[in-house]
């Protein structure tokens, strides 16, 4: 299928401070994603950045459940929930895009995560599968058809966004040294298997023309 330039956008998930070294939730060699992103965002008439976007009392966040610990996992009402260390905390550095990043054209700054009682690792959908944060039906506005999705973490925000934008019907590509993974209790494993069922195409920086 031949798509115009017009038709493709670059999604950059959570390329925030939080995720890398020093963060709330480093993800290791979370910073090395930015030059590769710089690299291949000139490709693109069109991006999308998104911001995790948590309020201090976040249900995610292991230190609003007294007893609880970073990584273990709970049950909420729409299913089991990790919690994290705090982190992305609305209007903080931590939640900040880092300084480095060159997407100048992006056109869209997307927050999510910023229900109190719901998480939201997707870009398009929230953890209860049922609160859309309205990606889908901006970029179908835009007549956008294919996704190149890179950021942070692989196995969370990136591949739960690839999935859903399956699901809502879009070409989706990762490109995987673009992203870096948190991988916990085999997550990334899971996560690559889990987006090539779905048709996710796994490529490479250098594959993007
Ligand atoms: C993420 C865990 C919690 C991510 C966000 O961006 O992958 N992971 N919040
Ligand atoms: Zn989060």
């Amino acid at each position: 299928m031949t798509t115009s330039a017009a038709q493709r956008a670059l999604i950059v998930i959570d390329a925030q401070y939080g995720f890398m070294p020093g963060g709330g939730l480093p993800v290791a060699g979370g910073d090395a994603i930015v030059p590769v992103i710089n690299r291949i965002a000139p490709r693109f008439a069109n991006a999308v950045l998104t911001q995790d976007w948590h309020p201090a009392d976040h249900i995610s966040f292991a230190s609003n459940h007294p007893g609880r610990q970073p990584f273990e996992t709970i049950p909420l009402p729409y299913g089991p929930q990790v919690l994290w260390p705090t982190h992305c905390v609305q209007g903080t550095r931590d939640a900040a895009l880092h300084d480095e990043l060159r997407v100048p054209q992006a056109q869209l700054i997307l927050r999510k995560g910023f229900h109190r009682e719901v998480d939201s690792y997707s870009a398009f959908m929230e953890a209860d599968r049922a609160t859309t944060t309205g990606l889908a039906a901006y970029l179908q506005a835009r007549g956008i058809t294919q996704l190149v999705l890179c950021g942070l973490a692989t196995d969370y925000c990136v591949a739960w966004s690839a999935l859903d934008a399956r699901a809502a019907g879009f070409e989706v590509a990762v490109v995987e040294d673009a992203c870096r993974a948190i991988d916990l209790n085999g997550s990334l494993a899971k996560a690559w298997a889990d987006m090539a069922a779905a048709g996710v195409q796994r490529i490479q920086s250098a594959d993007v023309h």
